[in-house]
């Protein structure tokens, strides 16, 4: 039976409508059902060996829209929506967006087991089932406040199975409910994301806010990704969710190979665990456990082990290389502790010198060191990322372990960054050069040819100014805020945090207000646009979101200024706040300080858009500018080696900046101007203000200036709309590397070997 004829019957026998009469939500209920029966009949992709990615956050995003794209039957639900007059994008938005990730780590998660399947790999993901997610972001008064963000309903994708795993604690032990989601390639078969959790979780636990009883593990176990750790029960509950969710996924997998009948000595040849940051880190030391459990000796269970599991490093932020007092594991997990300090023992003999110890002599163990002296491969996410860790971070394991260093730059499924989120650049594309790019992202090259095609940059142009019309909808609809589309959309979506540094896009923002105050119009209208969420025990980064939002209001209720400048921060930034944003963007915003942004991710997703970078030699930037050459992206700021040395040196002060810089001195005293005071927290914009001029961590008055000017040339850059448009188009054109099928074929040819 064909599609359409399916939904048109479960309409029916759901509701006893016709497809014509039916609600929407009843249309989406009905639309839903047979999505779910298609991939339950779609082929789970076998092979002798198999990679099981570990990870903490899946930020998988609404999954209906992907789901519809890669079975093929998009285009052939959303015309039998119309011809009954319902709109497909509209039926999506009633799906809830699972809340089961943070940031760019979990994001680049749910990407890659799009891949995975999308290139026919056998792989699966393993993860927890929180179920009221990370949160959801609430602003008051112009402050970040958290609330729950429960987002199962009896709607959800989530398959429940029958499998069940018990995890034995200190105190007690869980028994596990596993529940499933299909990941279908596309045009492909399927492989599973499973999603570990307890029946006895209760979400009435939680009160104002997000506050709860952090000890009470049986009720609180997976209710939140990453609780907060500010405080010992906190850190402590992250240990038992990290260890029920390792202890699982092993479990499942040593069960599935004793079912086809391999022997445990030969697990390395058919299991690969990819080990997404420290997070899963414990899934070494649980499952030497587990095989000595099973008859194998420590140095079999060990050598196995070590050459089935693989660590990935997003990070070289100290404070993010999760280390663990001992005393923690001995009172949540003692059954690990005899292991760990076995694996240290082995360590030390290899290396006798305490930076490279997996136990300090403080007794605190570090997971990453545990993970890079048992694991096969570790790797970087971008090239400058991995060279840091080489030389500086990690140079002491690259000496023991020279030939384990890999690197893997990030990519982006361009089946939901391009495809689905932008349907009418995806139809242009295809009329310039087929559709062979979906196969085959290099393709995109051919785009190429149509540089000098002024038909072709002007409807670029075109499907721009629809997708900021489109955006403006959505942030009217949802922020009560009304943007101009004429204006340029400068965008910062990503994480909060100083080294990402929204704090110097705050300067620019302030510059642009003085000088317009001043008199001096910009050369093109701007609006500024942020999304981000701050941990919510991250008092600086809520600083920051607080000064953004009364900047926002500042800049709003001045008519001198508005019709030049415009602040918007959108509240609860998500995936499907992204799919809006990222294709409505002129710039992209990737501002951090060199050295400290490992890859990024969303700077791919917006040069894939046709979005210009505005950005430091950082992360992926690096490589991105490599692609698109200096005249298609701008550039800025100390390069990575330079703020390595002065990390070094400890000779970067704020003040010496400032002390030579009168004008950025005035901006840095906006924060604690009048006008801020009157509407803002003086708490919060001294806090943020005696940060930037006495510390500034992350060195944003370095680099002020410079971003400053970058940011001005580019506006009036801008105004040559056909120069624009080909900078655009070089950089669409120029995309097809960091689609994450490459990626994924490079983890496989490299460090899974799956097929
Ligand atoms: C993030 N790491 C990095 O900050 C990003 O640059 C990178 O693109 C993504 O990982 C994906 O590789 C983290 O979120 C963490 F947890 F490691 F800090």
């Amino acid at each position: 039976m064909d599609v359409k004829t399916l939904i048109e019957e479960r309409v029916q026998t759901l509701f006893n409508l016709s497809l014509k009469d039916c609600s929407d939500e009843q249309a989406y209920v009905a639309l839903l059902s047979v999505v779910k029966e298609l991939l339950e009949d779609k082929k789970i992709i076998e092979g002798d060996r198999k990679v099981y990615y570990f990870s903490a956050e899946f930020l998988i995003g609404k999954l209906m829209s992907n789901n519809l794209i890669n079975l093929g039957i998009r285009k052939e639900v959303k015309d039998l929506f119309e011809a009954n007059g319902k709109s497909l994008a509209e039926i999506e938005e009633i799906e809830a967006e699972p809340s089961l990730g943070n940031g760019g780590l979990g994001r680049l998660a749910a990407c890659f087991l799009d891949s995975i399947a999308t290139l026919d790999l056998p792989g699966d993901g393993v993860g927890l089932n929180y179920h009221l997610g990370l949160f959801k972001q609430v602003f008051d008064h112009n402050k970040q406040c958290e609330t729950p963000n429960p987002w199962i309903d009896d709607h959800s994708w989530l398959i429940p199975t029958n499998k069940h795993y018990t995890v034995d604690f200190k105190d007690f032990s869980l028994k596990s409910e596993l529940y499933d989601l299909d990941v279908l390639g596309y045009k492909g078969n399927k492989n599973k994301l499973h999603l570990f959790d307890i029946a006895s979780v209760d979400e009435h636990i939680v009160h104002d806010g997000i506050q709860f009883d952090k000890s009470n593990i049986l009720k609180n176990l997976t209710l939140f990704l990453y609780p907060d750790d500010s405080d010992e029960d906190g850190r402590k509950l992250r240990i038992y969710q990290q260890y029920f969710m390792v202890s699982n996924g092993a479990q499942m997998i040593l069960e599935d190979i004793k079912k086809r009948g391999i022997s445990l000595t030969e697990l390395d040849k058919h299991v690969c665990i990819q080990i997404n940051d420290t997070h899963p880190s414990m899934v070494i030391p649980e499952l030497i456990r587990l095989l000595m459990q099973e008859g194998l000796t420590m140095k079999q269970a060990i050598e196995i082990t070590s050459k089935t599991c693989a660590y990935t490093n997003h990070t070289i932020l100290a404070e993010a290389l999760e280390k663990w007092p001992m005393y923690y594991l001995e009172e949540i997990v003692p059954q690990l502790v005899p292991i760990i300090e076995a694996l240290d023992a082995v360590a030390s003999e290899r290396c006798a010198d305490e930076k490279v110890a997996i136990i300090d002599s403080n007794k605190t163990v570090h997971m990453a060191h545990m993970d890079i002296h048992f694991g096969f491969s570790i790797n970087g996410v971008a090239a400058i990322h991995t060279d840091i860790l080489k030389d500086t971070e990690l140079h002491d394991f690259y000496k023991l372990y020279p030939t384990h260093f890999n690197n893997k730059t990030n990519g982006v499924t361009f089946r939901r960054w391009l495809l689905s989120c932008n349907e009418e650049l995806t139809a242009f594309i295809d009329k310039l050069i087929g559709e062979g790019y979906k196969e085959d992202a290099n393709k995109l090259e051919e785009l190429q040819k149509f540089v000098d095609d002024d038909a072709v940059l002007e409807e670029l142009l075109a499907i721009k100014q629809t997708k900021k019309e489109q955006l403006a909808h959505v942030i009217e609809a949802r922020e009560g805020v009304k943007l101009d589309p004429s204006s340029i959309f400068d965008v910062q979506v990503k994480r909060l945090h100083e080294y990402k540094r929204q704090q110097m896009n705050v300067l620019y923002i302030i510059y642009q207000y003085l000088q317009i105050k001043a008199g001096n119009k910009p050369a093109h209208p701007i609006t500024c646009i942020f999304g981000a969420k701050a941990a919510p025990a991250y008092i600086l980064a809520k600083d920051i979101i607080h000064t953004i939002l009364c900047l926002q209001q500042i800049i709003d209720n001045d008519p001198e200024v508005s019709p030049y400048l415009k602040v918007v921060m959108v509240e609860n930034y998500n995936v499907t706040y992204a799919e809006s944003i990222i294709p409505a963007a002129d710039f992209s915003e990737q501002i951090s300080l060199a050295s400290k942004e490992a890859s990024g991710t969303s700077n791919m997703k917006f040069m894939l858009n046709g979005a210009v970078t505005l950005g430091t030699d950082d992360g992926a930037n690096v490589e991105i500018h490599e692609f698109v050459g200096d005249d298609n992206i701008y550039i800025f700021g100390a390069k990575a080696d330079t703020v390595i040395a002065h990390y070094q040196n400890g000779d970067y002060h704020p003040q010496d900046v400032l002390a030579n810089d009168p004008e950025l001195r005035k901006l840095v005293d906006f924060i604690v101007s009048d006008e801020m005071k009157a509407i803002g927290d003086q708490e919060c914009l001294y806090r943020l203000y005696n940060d930037m001029t006495n510390k500034d961590w992350f060195m944003a008055l370095l680099d002020a200036r410079d971003y400053i000017q970058t940011k001005e040339q580019a506006i009036a850059d801008f105004n040559d709309r056909k120069e624009w448009a080909k900078k655009m188009l070089i950089n669409i054109s120029k995309a097809g590397f960091f689609s994450s099928d490459r990626t994924i074929a490079q983890y496989n040819e490299d460090i899974w070997k799956l097929k």
